[in-house]
């Protein structure tokens, strides 16, 4: 089915719920045949960018090759989501730069560090409170939030159906699928 590709860019707190809602959202495109593909964690910082580690410049490197790997994908044609804290406003504008004005579709993920916290999936959050984990973003590492989101999903708020919903309806709006 024909749409226009562009960078689903998810930015947040560890925890804040990028991981589920763009999978979700994946599952979801792929149900009306609209063709994407996802770089997370998983397939990139395990691969491509396992040289990389948290560190400011560390981050600032996996956030451009990942920009520089999602401009690829936008040219092949497809709605790419990606999944990383991307905790830097600059590193963020810098992967911006690299595509067409609509080509980038920024949606912060947003939840509260005490929610994150709470959630604590892995316990990274435990860790690092206990400085077993350094430079952990939220803790003692910075996360700059987005000044003009195109998309902000408050997950303290609302669900996985939801947030899904309405990146779909601005897709759907805005002429992308
Ligand atoms: C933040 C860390 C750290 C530190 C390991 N700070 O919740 P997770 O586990 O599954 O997702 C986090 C992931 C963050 O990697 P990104 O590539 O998204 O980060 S960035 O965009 O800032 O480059 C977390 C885990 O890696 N993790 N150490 N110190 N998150």
């Amino acid at each position: 089915k024909h749409h226009k590709s562009a960078i689903i860019w998810f930015t947040g707190l560890s925890g804040a719920g990028k991981s589920t809602i763009s999978s979700a959202l994946e599952k979801e495109l792929f149900s009306k045949s609209i063709h994407t593909y996802r770089l997370d964690g998983d397939n990139i910082r395990h691969g491509l960018n396992k040289d990389l580690g948290f560190k400011q410049e560390d981050r600032q490197e996996n956030i451009r090759r990942i920009g520089e790997v999602s401009k690829l994908l936008v040219d092949a044609g497809l709605l790419t989501l990606t999944a990383f804290i991307s905790p830097y406003r600059t590193d963020r504008d810098l992967v911006r730069g690299m595509v067409e004005t609509d080509e980038m579709i920024e949606v912060y993920v947003k939840a509260s560090l005490e929610t994150c916290e709470a959630r604590d999936p892995k316990g990274l959050y435990e860790k690092a409170r206990r400085g077993e984990i350094k430079d952990f973003t939220g803790i003692d590492a910075p996360y700059e939030e987005p000044i003009n989101p195109e998309i902000v999903l408050d997950t303290n708020n609302i669900g996985v159906k939801e947030s899904v919903a309405i990146i779909v309806e601005y897709l759907q709006s805005n002429g992308y699928i």
